[in-house]
């Protein structure tokens, strides 16, 4: 069969060569990974962009795409992948050498990535290497049937036709091989275990069966936000895992998970909010919590003198730095296995997580828990703060409107406002709306289930028509009002009043 210069093949052919091999390659690495799943060249380095991502663009990330920051950070590095082959098939044109040396590279830098993980995986070579040789030779194959060319129609014609069937062919290895690689991973779902039946202390009826709209004074485990720098959900297995705690202690041990479950347990409501959660924001929730007291496991493993702050470390490498007195004193903060009467789900760090009441999710609620370490804040820093956030995260009070809905409009009349406010360690003692910025009135409380809890509050309006502004803030129990000044998330939380704007028709 006749054949043409690589170069005489148009530029476009080259550029969709380039891509089409580029997309296999990415699509049998992600198949091949479900040997290593974090090895997969996109997840790979997807996370090592997290990990080198510094606190303020994580916030801005969060706050511009929420929870589904994660897909868009993974959608964006496989347009920029394929954007990189497009590139390689042109340079393909002018020497297949330069082309091959291209995807080399792309592929050690993916490969650095996986193993540059700090819970690297045996295996973290293939799928690495599955994506060289499957890119290799689809850009191979692809550039040399489109160098093929008949000297007449009918050959010329069987010529297209080859190249075509080739590129379906390669473009379909990408696009199964990445849907059956992620299919295959979401298939197998959580662990079941058996716990020590418990019954659970009942928590008062909540506001929420009163008026529609409002927080569930229990948040429930899977509408529970989620906030993680965990492309993949860490899959720990009971029978293997081991809780360490060492450091600055006279005895270093670990526990194993039916010890941990024969230890003395205890059950409590704690709310829990993300550092990146804006002034009426979403990312924070409160449910009721079992697991055994940190203070107990410190105890046994003897504190010495001088430290000042427990590392602890999840299952992939993510630290978090708690201070010591938050696990010490009587918040009782609790290595935590169950959440709302269940085993943890994954994504909220099944089997074992931190919970430290009181505290930001960064600084003290590490998911997927393996190890303790008692340290201080001068030797050791931890994953968010090496990257800008603050040391310590004490929740900062505050308070938000649920019903209505910003920029909603309302029949005049009476209009029950609503939502949820919180002071933790100290609790909420009041709760307060105003209207056009006018004076100050108390609204009605739910019911209250300790100072580490939120608070949901109702309060009837006498709406007027017109376009209304309306504002809450919280009071904590000892009379402090929350701080009103405008203040972003990074690095310490937001705080400002949170104010919506609602019409009366
Ligand atoms: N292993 C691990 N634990 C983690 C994190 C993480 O990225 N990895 N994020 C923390 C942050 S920033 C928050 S706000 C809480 C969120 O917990 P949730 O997802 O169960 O709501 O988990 C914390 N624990
Ligand atoms: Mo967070």
């Amino acid at each position: 069969m006749a054949t043409r210069r690589a170069d005489e093949v148009p530029r476009g052919r080259s550029a969709l060569n380039g891509i089409l091999a580029t997309a296999a390659g990415l699509g049998a690495g992600h198949l091949a990974a479900l040997m290593a799943p974090s090895s997969s060249p996109v997840v790979a380095v997807s996370t090592r962009a997290i990990d080198l991502t510094p606190g303020p663009v994580k916030d801005w990330a969060v706050n511009t795409f929420g929870t589904a920051d994660k897909t868009v950070l993974v959608v964006g590095a496989i347009l920029v992948t394929l954007g990189l082959g497009a590139l390689i098939g042109v340079v393909a044109r002018r020497s297949m050498r330069a082309a091959m040396f291209c995807d080399v590279v792309l592929v050690v830098i993916a490969l650095a990535a996986a193993s540059a993980e700090s819970a690297r995986e045996t295996l973290w070579l293939v799928p690495g290497l599955v994506t060289l040789a499957v890119a290799a030779w689809a850009l191979l194959g692809l550039t040399r049937a489109a160098e093929s060319v008949g000297p007449a129609h009918a050959e010329g014609g069987l010529a297209r036709r080859d190249w075509l069937r080739l590129a379906l062919a390669v473009g379909g290895v990408g696009v199964l091989g990445g849907l059956f690689g992620q299919g295959l991973r979401r298939s197998d779902g959580p662990q079941a275990v058996a716990l020590p039946a418990r019954p659970l202390p009942t928590l008062p009826t909540g506001l929420e069966t009163k008026v529609p709209g409002i927080s569930a004074l229990v948040t429930p485990a899977s509408s529970f936000y989620r906030i993680d720098t965990a492309l993949i959900i860490p899959s720990v297995d009971v029978s293997s895992w081991r809780l360490s705690i060492g450091g600055m202690v006279d005895h270093p041990f670990s526990i194993g998970w039916n010890e941990l479950l024969a230890m003395d347990a205890v059950e409590r409501p704690v709310m829990l909010e993300c550092v990146s959660n804006e002034v009426g924001g979403n990312l924070i929730g409160a449910a009721q919590w079992l697991g055994v007291r940190t203070s107990d496991l410190l105890k046994r493993a003897g504190v010495q003198p001088g430290a000042d702050m427990v590392l602890s470390t999840s299952v992939d490498g993510f630290t978090v730095s708690t201070p010591l007195t938050a696990l010490t004193d009587e918040r009782e903060a609790l290595v935590a296995y169950e959440m709302n009467g269940a085993a943890l789900l994954p994504e909220h760090g099944f089997p074992v997580r931190l919970l430290t009441p009181g505290l930001y999710g960064f600084v003290g609620a590490t998911k997927w828990l393996v190890r303790m370490e008692v340290t201080t804040f001068a030797a050791q820093q931890a994953y968010w703060t090496v990257r800008g956030w603050s040391d310590h995260g004490p929740i900062k009070p505050g308070s938000r409107i649920e019903v209505p809905r910003d920029g909603s409009t309302v029949k005049q009349g009476r209009v029950t406002v609503g939502g949820t406010a919180w002071a933790p360690g100290v609790g909420v003692g009041k709760v307060q709306v105003r209207v056009d910025r006018g004076a100050w009135v108390d609204t009605t409380l739910g019911p209250d289930v300790g100072v580490e809890y939120w608070r949901q509050w109702i309060w009837a309006w006498d709406a007027a028509p017109g376009r209304h502004e309306l504002q809450v803030r919280v009071i904590d129990e000892k009379g402090k009002p929350q701080d009103q000044t405008v203040a972003s998330p990074v690095p310490n939380g937001a705080s400002g009043l949170h104010t919506i704007t609602v019409d009366v028709g």
